[in-house]
């Protein structure tokens, strides 16, 4: 069975990282390890007064422990890191971790729509940069890479911005990347793929629905980490991770007042197992 170890936090309601992450990659059929950074009583969107429990000092301590067994794992899969004490711990783990077929994936979530999430400081995605230096994937949305960039954020934009984009990505470090929530036209969105090695592009995507919620970019990495570490190709991979975060939100979009927390992407767990059949 292919072995999965995501490294993120655990936010007890609200549906995002590792609650999201679990799931989605154990109906996949890959087993799925974690090391929860932190644990908050809520995610940070949308949440007033929300508990912060830091883990960092965990990370380390799992680290050794895992080490006297020898553990592998094909796919190491980051999310959301609360501090950059987190980040270098992570670094080190997957320094430690990483073999020859091991995956390093990195889902730099750190903000979305422009502004960082609440609580991270200016200097966070320069932080975060190192470790995406260091991947073979990274998949951050426009807002998140333009951070890591040092670029004005853009909502509107055509397809070679969307390519420099991906490129600059690369040039930090990582074979390829992905960029999540791409909109070249009002009707669709999706996702496009650079593999630098190769200098090729992929795209896919789906009609658009005019809606977010808390957890889509979680869910599309974790799909994302899970068909790549079944064997998917990339293009495989980009239509179903793409394919899945649109069938959660169309499920959502009927109970969308009380449901902007997060998707009820369990609702969608079954197309899931059926597609990977
Ligand atoms: O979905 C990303 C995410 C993960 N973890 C926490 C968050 C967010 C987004 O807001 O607040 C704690």
């Amino acid at each position: 069975m292919k072995r999965i170890v995501t490294i993120q936090d655990i936010s007890c309601f609200g549906k995002c990282s590792i609650t999201v992450a679990l799931p989605i990659i154990s109906a996949m059929g890959v087993e799925c390890a974690i090391i929860p950074t932190s644990v908050l009583s809520t995610h940070t969107g949308g949440f007033e007064g929300f508990t912060f429990r830091d883990l960092s000092d965990d990370i380390p301590k799992i680290k050794e422990h895992w080490k006297k067994y020898n553990l592998h794992f094909d796919t190491i899969y980051t999310g959301y890191l609360g501090s950059v004490e987190q980040i270098n711990y992570v670094m080190e783990f997957a320094r430690e971790f990483r073999k020859g077929d091991t995956l390093l994936f990195v889902d730099p979530a750190m903000g979305d729509h422009g502004r960082l999430y609440t609580g991270f400081s200016p200097d966070f995605p320069s932080h975060m940069a190192r470790l995406c230096a260091m991947a073979d994937i990274v998949v951050p949305n426009l807002t998140e890479a333009s951070f890591m960039l040092g670029l004005e954020y853009k909502s509107e934009y055509d397809e070679s911005y969307i390519k420099n984009i991906l490129r600059a990505l690369c040039k930090m470090g990582p074979r390829k990347a992905i960029l999540t929530g791409v909109s070249y036209e009002k009707g669709t969105q999706g996702a496009v793929l650079y593999d630098s090695e190769v200098d090729e592009f992929y795209s896919y995507f789906e009609d658009n629905i005019p809606m977010s919620f808390h957890g889509t970019g979680d869910t599309f990495a974790s799909v994302f980490a899970g068909a790549i570490t079944r064997g998917a190709t990339d293009r495989e991979a980009l239509r179903l991770a793409v394919g899945f975060t649109v069938e959660c939100i169309r499920a959502t979009v009927p109970y969308a007042k009380e449901h902007s927390y997060g998707t009820m992407f369990e609702k969608s767990l079954p197309w899931l197992i059926e597609k990977i059949k």
